[in-house]
């Protein structure tokens, strides 16, 4: 097993499990490098390093936590026990660890040199606004207490120094920025890309100290620091670039669209932008990208977030439940559950504890344990043999579900749905059909 000090450390993992493809052929940084991303995403592929970029010098890396094997081998760990993982980490955070000399300061771009258009930055979906970095890692602290945050705010190129940034209500940058308004000072941010996994798994959390403590739990010891060239913030010395900068106070201008964790299209949104004041980078630097509307956006920011709290939930309620899964296609607003039920309304009762886990959850489906609650086919096959829509479904309207979901309001109330679609108990006697899986390679010579 290879350790795993930094993104590189991780990339090498990667190929070794044959979980990464280079990819020599010339590629756009325009549509191509999101469509080829998209591609090898829906066929359950690799990973991908675009090594050859038109008119570009960087290479670009992407979908890289994008399946939960990736994900998996990011964490040391199998995918049945990726949820567990994250739980014991925000149990037992650790302290990163403050060093002087640094890889990401060997390179250090300043004044007039700054440039983002010389970073191969892809604009991703067909309908993208343009150029966005959407595997940066936010880097802010809060300006009473300097206490840091990590988090990740899609940034919209709009030159060689300025990008748009989204801050959404509800974030600890936001509540950054509005003290920094409030005395009319600038923010101070840095923006990591192509860090250890972990820093990037720990950014898509809802955590109130510095989310630099569960990646370093996640790690299993401290991450190193080093202070930035322009501020008093402590970024990741391992990173392939960190771009760093302040925030204005009271600019807004409209940046986007860009393809939203639901699926659709965002719309075009009034923004801060971001000022870059230095631009650190590693010798041979490596770009990391995502795909907005992935399911590696999706299991960043809905799914392993997210998974902790619903066991939790769940867990309390009843004894009897053996795992719980958000599948990354459901945008988060889907759960799953899987239960050895004692009791025919045990599963009506988790559904419900389910929808308040976290209030994106919308669909909630319980199901036997002879359910494999990581296959959707399985999922959709024990929906159809196992539920008699009358008995088994219930809604309950007018709840509070996300605003962006299509099939809400403005404010985000909705009917919120659960299904028993465990098998009822006078059909106990009924054995699901399980042929033994073969190793073909044993009959067949490929
Ligand atoms: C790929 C991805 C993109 C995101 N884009 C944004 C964004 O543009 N603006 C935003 O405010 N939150 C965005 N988020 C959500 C926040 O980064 C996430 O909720 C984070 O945990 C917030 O951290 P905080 O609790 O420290 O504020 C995104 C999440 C992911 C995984
Ligand atoms: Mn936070």
């Amino acid at each position: 097993m290879t350790e795993i000090n930094d993104f590189r450390d991780f990339l090498n993992l990667l190929k070794e499990n044959n979980e990464l493809v280079e990819i020599e052929k010339e590629v756009d940084i325009i549509h191509e490098i999101g469509s080829i991303i998209a591609t090898l995403e829906k066929k359950e592929r690799e990973a991908v390093l675009f090594k050859n970029i038109k008119d570009h010098e960087i290479p670009v890396t992407g979908g890289i936590l994008a399946s939960q094997n990736r994900i998996a081998l990011a964490l040391d760990s199998k995918p049945s026990l990726i949820s567990e993982k994250m739980e014991k980490a925000l149990n037992n955070p650790i302290k990163p660890k403050e060093v002087s000399e640094a890889p990401v300061k060997e390179n250090i771009i300043t004044g007039n040199d700054i440039n983002l258009e010389k970073f191969p930055i892809p604009t991703h979906a067909p309908k993208d606004g343009g150029p966005f970095i959407t595997a940066g890692i936010t880097i802010g602290g809060d300006v009473e207490n300097g206490r840091q945050n990590l988090s990740f705010q899609r940034m919209h190129v709009k030159g060689k120094d300025k990008t748009g940034i989204m801050i959404n209500e509800w974030r600890h940058l936001r509540n950054f920025l509005d003290a920094a308004e409030a005395k009319g000072e600038s923010l101070p941010i840095a923006v990591a890309i192509g860090v250890d996994p972990t820093i990037s798994i720990a950014a898509g959390l809802r955590y109130d100290g510095d989310e630099m403590e569960i990646a370093s739990a996640l790690r299993g010891k401290p991450i190193e620091v080093v202070n930035a060239h322009t501020s008093d913030l402590l970024i990741p010395a391992h990173a392939e670039i960190v771009i760093e900068g302040e925030i204005p106070p009271n600019v807004r201008e409209e940046e986007g669209p860009l393809a939203e964790f639901t699926g659709h299209y965002g719309e075009l949104w009034k923004s801060p932008v971001f000022k870059v004041k230095a631009i650190c980078h590693r010798n041979d630097p490596i770009w990391q990208t995502l795909n907005g509307a992935s399911y590696e956006h999706m299991n960043l920011g809905n799914v392993l977030p997210r998974e902790p709290l619903l066991k939790r939930q769940v867990s309390y309620v009843s004894d009897n439940v053996k795992d719980v899964h958000i599948p990354p296609y459901g945008s988060g607003f889907l759960a799953v559950i899987s239960i050895d039920k004692q009791n025919p309304g045990e599963p009506k009762n988790l559904a419900m504890a389910a929808m308040t886990a976290y209030v994106n959850i919308k669909n909630v489906i319980v199901v036997d344990t002879d359910v494999d609650i990581y296959d959707s086919s399985d999922i959709m096959w024990a929906f159809s043999n196992r539920v008699d829509p009358r008995e088994d479904i219930f809604y309950i309207p007018n709840s509070q579900g996300h605003e962006l979901d299509p099939a809400s309001d403005e404010r985000g109330v909705q009917t919120k749905m659960g299904i028993d679609a465990t098998l009822w108990k006078e059909k106990d006697n009924l054995e699901k059909v399980v042929y033994p899986e073969v190793d073909l390679d044993k009959y067949i010579n490929n």
